[in-house]
């Protein structure tokens, strides 16, 4: 049975990260762990070279790409896994997808360099479209909607046809609800709460809760220690429509789609009976 969602493992270079900064800015080691995050079961590995944690420093496209370009070719020589490269800039994505990524997964949603989206639409690659309330140095503080999902939606709507507009083929575009990225601990809930909503798009769902500070102001736990709350915030996503699942830990990802696929799915579950 292979389950309906996509797991996207994430691969951090970054020294300052908000769960793994740090940990694989070493290019030997961020390769090793992409390769680990195959041999767990992603289906898709997401490279990102700049932190988007709230507060987080902007850094130039030539420091970005010397992080993550090796990477991203080791990773796709490979041949595991497609690569995903996680980046605003039109620099960054072209020599990712130079090298043979798959898909571009920009958290501005093609707002910080439009000329992404006429790129995305010649090399024919998948993008991933995200919410985000203003940019990583201010979308914590206050975060206000008229109604967060609405808004959301609405803001998605404006950011695919402008996609589209641009010739990027509407079957290869993603959206996201953008966890964490303007959004109270209210708003996350309810995005998770309501995300069927925005399959009226017509667009897959993509989600990024992993690890994020939503789930330690709920329970009290340490970036580290998150997993659960990664899971429990996942399985409902997934229930709810969502189609790729952005995590730091695959193999747990991995069992708890399984088993939730099983109750869900009524037609794969068959095949175990
Ligand atoms: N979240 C982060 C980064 N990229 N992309 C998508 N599509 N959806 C997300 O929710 C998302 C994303 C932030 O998480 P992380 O990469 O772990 O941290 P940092 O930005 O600090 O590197």
């Amino acid at each position: 049975m292979s389950a309906a969602a996509r797991i996207m493992g994430i691969v951090n270079v970054t020294p300052d990260s908000f769960s793994d900064g740090g940990e694989f800015l070493n290019r030997d080691r961020a390769i090793a762990h992409g390769r680990d995050l195959a041999a767990e079961g992603a289906d898709i590995l997401d490279i990102g070279g700049e932190s988007t944690r709230p507060g987080a420093e902007a850094v130039t496209a030539e420091e970005e790409l010397m992080r993550v370009g090796p990477v991203v070719e080791a990773l796709v020589r490979d041949d595991g896994p497609p690569v995903s490269i996680d980046t605003s800039k039109l620099a960054v994505a072209e020599a990712a997808l130079t090298v043979g990524a798959s898909m571009v997964n920009d958290v501005s949603a093609l707002r910080s360099e439009p000329e992404l989206a006429e790129l995305c639409a010649e090399r024919g690659c998948e993008v991933v479209l995200m919410h985000m309330l203003g940019d990583p140095r201010t979308m914590q503080e206050n975060p206000s909607y008229d109604d967060v999902v609405d808004d959301v939606k609405a803001f998605l709507a404006e950011r695919i046809e402008f996609a589209v507009g641009q010739g990027v083929d509407e079957h290869r575009i993603w959206i996201d609800p953008g966890i964490g990225f303007g959004k109270t601990v209210e708003h996350n809930l309810d995005l998770h709460r309501r995300l069927g909503e925005l399959a009226d798009l017509g667009c897959p769902i993509a989600f990024g809760s992993s690890r994020k500070s939503f789930i330690g102001k709920l329970t009290g736990t340490d970036v580290h220690d998150r997993v659960g709350g990664t899971i429990a915030s996942n399985v409902i996503a997934y229930a709810n429509g969502a189609r790729m699942l952005r995590v730091h830990d695959v193999a747990p990802m991995r069992q708890a789609l399984q088993v939730a696929d099983a109750i869900l799915d009524q037609d794969s579950a068959a095949s175990y009976r």
